[in-house]
């Protein structure tokens, strides 16, 4: 147990202390409980003859072993968990008799996995992808999932088009090539052939789908639901996790290197922070919809590919997430958690979003298979807080030891228990929506227009996100073997921006689109990066010393840095002691080769040199050019001039030098916080 967290433990991590067990400090056994004396060497007749089959202790570990596997998700294999703590800021009870959020302060504890959505399990935290932000609130009324990405919008408007659009985007079934990309053929021929793509591959396109870290990135509820009030009034509501850090995204050609480097990075960084007590926090957020104002607005607000512009529909705030806790165990809990966006409680209900509906099917379906039968509820990470009962009985694994001879309903001999709770005792009514209408396989005509709000979103861009997606179409398209589906690309997202397609049709060697954008002049600010929050905590800086670096300039600097919350780690030709002037010394944590530039926010060179002087240079010059192209501070000691004027970098936005100025160090955190600096030109 996180010292940290003692004294204020949520219900649920009270709850898991059962399951929680310790196996430092005991003997082995078997699963049978039975003490072994040996674990080194099967049974065997004589010392070189073959196994007996009698070892049960070989037979039972290697059985395990063998069966130690499940299926990964078929989506969003891929994904890191932490425990924490939901409170709300204010009573909702106007909107929804949803308990949770019935009265400020109130507290409810959260598990959440964020995660990629294509890669397999052992993919990379950075490919260009959506990820996923799913959140199970265990809630006195029963587990509550909120089951987000950290984009508004989807690929496709109805679920049954789901398995059409995985399959197109996961590796190419006849060589599993590529592995967590869309950027190959039948990706991209999904997306020519269904239009209705057009708004979320404009995102996919944006530095959205690069996260910096899960704790530096949005999460949207994408489907319409209900909030339903006690007095049975019901408004449609979208959810918004909006990160406390703000938004921030990695460059392409950054994201490419911290794979290599780091493929673990996210998770890294979201394990690493929450054991420095730099606990995550997100604001939940809802966009509500009265009734009467369902067809006010030139979308249809049931189309999962239509965001909700934040001007027209504004962002009410309503509580705050906290997650400070790591999981104990990532099978246990991350791997065999189960969310479903069908998981609500009473004052939360669906809309005839057709994209949620068809989800409300594939969930349960999926943890089937993956988590091997209908028990999967009674795993512990999956349990919620308060009591169940029904008179589900038996399936694989059943835990549960029902008591007493009656398992149905209506009965006599349990006194007709367990009985339906009324809506004053909690039960949960379904919303009376009436619905009428032939049954057909057919779309409204408001859900057709799928271009004019993909506009609206490159409208409301600035400079360095269009530059972004050019360059993310330039080479996702570029990697597409089919010149007609390259040219099919060029001529569908010209109806989005003809200028962004006729830059990337130039790059591609496809023709330039003969049609001009769809007329729509519309602005969202709220979707650009360009205005979050820029704030120095957590920030990483990476600190150049060779020997003789600059110590007397390092020291305040650190201070500075500190006090900012920002870490810092020392990078020279070798780890160990460095010693600088002045009797200043530092310990190097990293070589150049343990480390590189792109896993830090900025860099501070200390000056010095190496053994070998030149290949110091080139490997501090290429720590150097890396942060220079991808945005980030570099900070520049007068002692560190000489290795700063031998890179490619140039003074300019976010480069601080020490030289001249009083307020290094100040200058410096202010710029981590800024952390990319897209107007500098190179
Ligand atoms: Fe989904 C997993 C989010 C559409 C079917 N989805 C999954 C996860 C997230 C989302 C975050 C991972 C949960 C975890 O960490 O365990 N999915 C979304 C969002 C969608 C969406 C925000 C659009 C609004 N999903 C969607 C559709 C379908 C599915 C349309 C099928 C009709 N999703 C699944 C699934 C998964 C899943 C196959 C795979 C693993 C799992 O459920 O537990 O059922």
């Amino acid at each position: 147990m996180d010292k940290r967290q003692q004294g204020k433990r949520t219900s649920k991590d009270l709850q898991l202390d059962q399951f929680r067990t310790d196996d430092r400090n005991k003997k082995l056994t078997t699963n049978q409980g039975l003490k072994m004396a040996e674990d080194e060497h099967s049974l065997t007749a004589g010392e070189r003859g073959p196994t007996l089959m009698e070892d049960f202790h070989f037979r039972e570990k290697m059985t395990h072993f063998d069966h130690e596997r499940i299926p990964e998700r078929v989506v969003h294999a891929r994904g890191f968990a932490a425990h924490g703590e939901f409170e709300a800021y204010q009573s909702m009870e106007k909107y929804t008799k949803a308990g949770f959020l019935s009265e400020k302060g109130k507290k409810t504890p959260v598990f959440v996995r964020f995660s990629t959505v294509v890669g397999q399990k052992g993919s990379t935290d950075i490919p260009r992808d959506v990820r996923g932000f799913a959140t199970k609130f265990y809630t006195d009324e029963g587990n509550y999932d909120l089951v987000s990405n950290n984009m508004p919008i989807f690929f496709i408007q109805d679920g049954i088009k789901f398995p059409d659009l995985v399959h197109s985007i996961k590796p190419e079934p006849h060589n599993e090539i590529p592995q967590a990309t869309g950027a190959h053929d039948t990706f991209w021929d999904f997306v020519i052939n269904n239009q209705e793509t057009a708004n979320q591959v404009m995102w996919l396109m944006s530095p959205r789908a690069l996260p910096r870290s899960f704790r530096m990135m949005e999460g949207f509820s994408i489907n319409t639901f209900r909030f339903v009030n006690a007095e049975g009034k019901s408004r449609f509501v979208r959810f918004k996790w909006i990160p406390v850090l703000g938004l921030h995204s990695f460059e392409w050609d950054e994201a490419q290197k911290v794979s290599g480097n780091d493929p673990d990075f996210n998770r890294r960084d979201l394990w690493m922070n929450i054991e420095m007590g730099n606990y995550p926090e997100f604001e939940l957020g809802v966009q509500i919809i009265e009734e009467k104002d369902e067809f006010k607005f030139d979308f249809d607000i049931l189309d999962a590919t239509k965001f909700w512009p934040e001007e027209e529909i504004p962002v009410k705030v309503i509580g705050k997430m906290t997650l400070n806790r790591n999981v104990d165990n990532y099978f246990s809990e991350t791997e065999q958690v189960a969310f479903h966006p069908g998981h609500v409680v009473p004052g939360i209900d669906f809309s005839n979003d057709p994209l949620l509906q068809g989800r409300l099917f594939s969930y349960t379906d999926t943890q089937l298979i993956r988590l091997g039968g209908p028990n999967f509820h009674e795993i512990p990470i999956n349990r919620p807080v308060c009591p169940f009962h029904n008179n589900q009985r038996d399936g694989y694994n059943r835990q549960t030891i029902n008591v007493g001879k009656v398992a149905y309903n209506k009965n006599s001999l349990a006194d007709g228990t367990p009985a339906p709770a009324s809506e004053e005792e909690g039960g949960y009514v379904h919303y009376q929506e009436k619905v009428e209408g032939r049954k057909v396989r057919a779309r409204s005509e408001s859900f057709k227009d799928h271009f004019s709000q993909a506009r609206m979103f490159w409208n409301s861009l600035a400079d360095f996100e269009k530059n972004h997606i050019i360059e993310a179409f330039s080479f996702e398209v570029g990697k597409v073997n089919s010149q007609e589906i390259r040219q099919g690309v060029v001529d569908m997202f010209a109806k989005v921006d003809q200028g962004l397609m006729t830059a990337v049709a130039k790059k591609i060697n496809a023709n330039p689109p003969k049609e001009s954008h769809v007329k729509y002049n519309k602005k969202s600010p709220a979707v650009s990066m360009s205005n979050t929050v820029r704030k120095p905590q957590t920030r990483r800086a990476g600190i150049i010393v060779g020997e003789g670096f600059d110590g007397n300039s390092l020291g305040d600097v650190l201070d500075k840095l500190k006090e900012a919350g920002i870490t810092a780690d020392f990078i020279s030709e070798r780890q160990g002691t460095i010693k600088g002037q002045d009797g200043y010394k530092a310990e190097a944590n990293h070589t150049f080769t343990t480390t590189h530039a792109v896993l830090y926010d900025g860099i501070i060179i200390a000056g010095g040199t190496g053994e070998n002087t030149a290949k110091f240079k080139r490997d501090a010059s290429e720590f150097i050019n890396d942060t220079f192209k991808h945005y980030k501070t570099i900070g520049v000691t007068a002692g560190g001039n000489d290795l700063f004027a031998q890179s490619m970098a140039k003074e300019g936005p976010g480069v601080i030098m020490e030289s001249g100025r009083r307020d290094f160090g100040h200058a410096l955190v202010d710029s981590f916080a800024q952390y990319k600096h897209h107007d500098r030109k190179f």
